[in-house]
């Protein structure tokens, strides 16, 4: 079972919300014949919805209400990573040949330390839970090795806490950019991550409760690989048979991204291997 504790939005929300505008990514992305298009088919959604289920006054103006505090407690990119981006990621990545990928989600943080192929992320002495042996190779689509391949990895620590997000885990604890050797394998020595959930002191949470949904995602490891020439895949490796796996609100799971890992002969920690196959640019 999950451990409980108090996720804040003030703690998670917020920093997320900081990072995604000091990227600088907001910007013009369509013509303003597919923005007219676009908009106007999400609007033409809602004013059917609201027609069909006569829709209140009442209900729009909590509607309006519940906007405002998404954005008061820095929640929009924990709310669109939770409920939008699974389709954008199937509809970006749907033509690819090699490993298939999930959701960056909000707690992604660029430029961890480096790290050599066989490496232990970093974390404190007594990190808690079970150590994990995250091992495999790099290749592309015909089964080259792809020598030298980033591995970038983050999760979130035994209690569900993202460093950086959450207060008083070292800057970089339990994240890093492990570097493939030259035939593309990686050993990355970390500790398995708890299952992750919404924040549910902030608008997410208050949506959460007032439909009656539940706030977890399964336990996952965040995975970017890439390598000179090739398509980088983001990705999530999740635990099979874990809580959550089959129900993840954040709908992100595929089969291909279940991992079994087993107990190594010591019995103090599990392994597992799991191998990325990048596509051409
Ligand atoms: C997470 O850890 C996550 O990966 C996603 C997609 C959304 C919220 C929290
Ligand atoms: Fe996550």
């Amino acid at each position: 079972m999950a451990v409980e504790y108090e996720a804040t939005a003030a703690g998670s929300g917020s920093s997320a919300t900081e990072r995604f505008l000091s990227k600088g990514s907001v910007g013009a992305a369509s013509s303003p014949e597919r923005v007219d298009m676009l908009v106007g088919e999400v609007l033409g959604a809602v004013h059917e919805t609201i027609r069909r289920h006569e829709v209140s006054y009442d209900e729009y103006e909590a509607l309006k209400a519940w906007l405002i505090q998404v954005g008061a407690d820095g929640e929009w990119p924990l709310f669109l990573d939770v409920w939008l981006e699974h389709v954008v990621e199937e509809v970006a990545t749907e033509d690819r040949e090699g490993s298939q990928g999930s959701i960056e989600g909000p707690y992604y943080v660029a430029d961890s330390p480096r790290l050599p192929a066989e490496a232990s992320l970093p974390m404190r002495d007594d990190e808690p839970g079970t150590p994990l042996v995250f091992q495999g190779r790099v290749t592309d689509v015909s089964g080259r090795s792809l020598s030298g391949a980033h591995v970038e990895m983050w999760h979130a620590d035994d209690y569900g806490f993202y460093s950086q997000y959450a207060p008083g885990l070292p800057e970089w604890n339990l994240r890093g950019t492990v570097v493939a050797d030259e035939w593309g394998r990686f050993r990355i020595h970390t500790v398995q991550p708890a299952p992750y959930q919404i924040p549910h002191d902030g608008a997410c949470g208050a949506l959460i409760a007032a439909a009656g949904w539940h706030a977890w995602r399964p336990a996952h490891l965040h995975l970017k690989v890439s390598a000179a020439g090739h398509r980088r895949v983001t990705s999530q490796l999740y635990f099979r048979g874990g809580d959550y796996v089959d129900d993840d609100i954040a709908q992100a799971v595929k089969p291909s991204l279940l991992l079994d890992p087993t107990p190594t002969a010591d019995g103090t920690s599990n392994e597992v291997t799991y191998n990325f196959t990048l596509d051409p640019e």
